[in-house]
């Protein structure tokens, strides 16, 4: 593939509803976007980073810094053979997953284009449809968490995911527990806990649940490690996760029974293919984590979720529980059996809808062979 140009997009999104985490809330979406254009098709990739470094180290505002002044340069007029050869060359470059990731997946869907392959093919994945559960925001009371539910059950979702943090916890959690008794029913804690809570959350045992995401510090493996011989849920780590070596040692050290893996968190499909691969090895069951992506992201998400680690309900749900209207045709939609048919056009397999990416666009930059151009359209 010889890269003629790396164009980068901020593009805003409203959710439909502000979305709760116990590091914040954020409705107003800033999205970079990348568009790689190789042998003349263009390949599409999402940033997944936030607006604040409230959930990692990295922003919006970080990934455009790094990817303008770093990779952009870098890539213009190079020759890959492959999309696998990308890490590689920006592994002088430390961390920044999430920005790279954004260049990586832009890469992998030209590539997929190219060979004329659905992405999940050329991932080596076989799955024609995968399973879907949602993330569900702190609510105001546990009654209006129950009636959230309810619908999503309705719709078809194989699992409920909680948001907790300290104050709304444990009796949200309860109430549901009661009220779904069968359910598959997990909760995210976002490193709102210390360890000197694990009795607080040894009270979870009583719910029966799926797992518990990410209780302790966002970089604390070891932490985790002295807590999950203390409760019965299984932990699973999102945040600690960068890639495979993470995964590696947290899985030797018993800090956490499953994981979640981001495919923006570990930097890209290339990483994620393989920590999902030494998972599976050692049989931890692995999904496929969620960053209220636009549909592109989520395209590169339903592609990954078809390798065969990931065993478990991810967070990847339909276009429309966020959106009103989403960037790719037609929208994700999710049956009424909670899956998502996975598409068998090349690339990502959706249509990207560049009139309305372009109307959503406050600023963007260009490198190709031959120059370098930056507007700002806001
Ligand atoms: O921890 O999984 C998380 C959203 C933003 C940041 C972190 C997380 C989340 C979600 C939402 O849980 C998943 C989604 O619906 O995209
Ligand atoms: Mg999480």
């Amino acid at each position: 593939m010889k890269i003629e140009s790396i164009i980068l997009r901020e593009i805003h999104m409203r959710l439909k509803a502000p979305f709760e985490t116990s590091f914040g809330t954020v409705q107003n979406r800033r999205i970079l976007l990348v568009e790689v254009v190789a042998d003349g098709v263009s390949g599409w990739g999402e940033v997944t980073a936030g607006e604040t470094p409230g959930y990692n180290a990295e922003t919006t505002d970080t990934a455009w810094l790094v990817l303008s002044t770093f990779v952009g340069p870098l890539l213009q007029g190079r020759t890959l053979a492959h999309a696998l050869d990308f890490p590689e060359l920006v592994a002088h470059i430390r961390g920044h997953e999430m920005a790279k990731s954004g260049v990586e997946n832009a890469l992998w869907d030209a590539e997929a284009k190219l060979a004329g392959l659905p992405l999940s093919r050329l991932l080596g994945g076989a799955k024609q449809e995968i399973d879907c559960g949602v993330s569900l925001g702190i609510r105001e009371t546990p009654q209006s968490l129950l009636a959230r539910v309810e619908q999503e059950l309705r719709s078809g979702y194989q699992r409920i995911k909680l948001k907790i943090k300290p104050g709304k916890d444990y009796d949200f959690v309860k109430a549901v527990r009661r009220e779904f008794p069968n359910i598959l029913l997990s909760v995210d804690a976002n490193s709102a806990y210390r360890l000197d809570d694990a009795e607080q959350l040894a009270a979870f045992d009583d719910f029966d649940l799926l797992m518990m995401e990410q209780p302790l510090a966002w970089d604390d493996i070891y932490a985790h490690a002295k807590l999950q011989p203390r409760i019965k849920s299984p932990i699973c780590l999102d945040e600690c996760i960068h890639n495979t070596r993470h995964a590696v040692a947290a899985i030797e050290l018993n800090a956490c029974r499953i994981i979640n893996i981001k495919v923006g968190r570990v930097g890209g499909h290339s990483e994620a293919r393989r920590l999902q691969s030494v998972c599976k090895d050692r049989n931890i069951p692995v999904w496929c984590g969620g960053m209220l992506e636009s549909g592109i992201g989520r395209a590169h998400n339903i592609a990954v979720s078809t390798l065969p680690g990931f065993t478990l309900p991810g967070d990847v749900s339909a276009s429309g529980r966020y959106w009103d209207e989403d960037i790719i045709e037609p929208a994700v939609e999710v049956s009424q059996k909670g899956t998502i048919r996975v598409p068998t056009a090349a690339g990502i397999g959706y249509e990207v809808r560049r009139n309305l990416i372009e109307a959503l666009a406050v600023r963007s930059q260009s490198f190709s062979t031959k120059s370098q151009t930056s507007v700002l359209t806001a």
